[in-house]
């Protein structure tokens, strides 16, 4: 079965609960749709997780690549010196829920601190799937339509901070997965729920707010809440 979660966000228990609750097997795959780090304090773990494990794909959220930026500073060095960009950005990634990041990555071995940092930054930012006779886009989140129609000319910031027109169908055979988006902003009424319509499946169902933590099964359709 093909699975898809997104926005764990630090979330290890949640994370756990829902591998015990899928007991993935060697033709299981779960994608994990990005937004793996920063808010709740278990994101780094996940991550050291997810490297041991083959059948569990990441995607590239906004906070990976927020992450990604600001640790290089951690891992290369840079003498000492900071520039005006790097702090004011250090900032905005610590008031946007950075800290609990920052603090996981510095308690690693010098060797894990290599390790997640290259992981992080070569994430890649979408997938395209099939499953039985269903096609697939998975990612973070995508651009407006026409931007999106325009495939060529969209660059990794489309797919971490895009945002989708879910009143637009994008593609006749095509559904488009993403996360970003918790889904009471989509609709009051899915709070904590999954949403569909228009061939967008919106997943983030706000787990690190205090809602479950929704997965959907891409081959059966089913929703899994833990
Ligand atoms: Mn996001």
């Amino acid at each position: 079965m093909i699975y898809a979660v997104s926005d764990l966000h630090g979330c290890f228990d949640k994370y756990n609960r829902l591998l015990d609750r899928l007991c993935l097997s060697d033709n299981d795959t779960l994608y994990i749709l990005g937004d793996i780090v920063d808010r709740g304090d278990g994101g780094i773990d996940i991550f050291k997780d997810i490297i041991g494990r083959k059948n569990i794909i990441a995607l590239k959220g906004n906070h990976e690549y927020m992450a990604a930026t600001m640790l290089k500073a951690f891992v290369i060095g840079n003498d000492g010196y900071l520039s005006e960009k790097l702090i004011e950005g250090l900032g905005l990634w610590l008031k946007d829920g950075g800290q609990p990041t920052l603090e996981g990555f510095r308690r690693l071995s010098a060797r894990d601190k290599i390790l997640i940092f290259h992981f992080l930054k070569s994430l890649p930012v979408y997938k395209k799937i099939e499953v039985g006779d269903r096609k697939y886009f998975l990612a973070h989140t995508v651009p407006e339509k026409d931007k999106m129609l325009d495939f060529e000319n969209c660059d990794e910031h489309d797919f971490t901070i895009g945002e989708p027109e879910y009143e637009k169908q994008y593609y006749a055979d095509t559904f488009i997965v993403t996360g970003h988006t918790p889904t009471s902003f989509i609709d009051e009424a899915y709070t904590g729920k999954i949403w569909q319509e228009n061939n967008h499946i919106a997943i983030d169902c706000g787990a690190v707010f205090g809602n479950p933590l929704g997965c959907i099964c891409l081959d059966t359709m089913e929703e899994i809440y833990v």
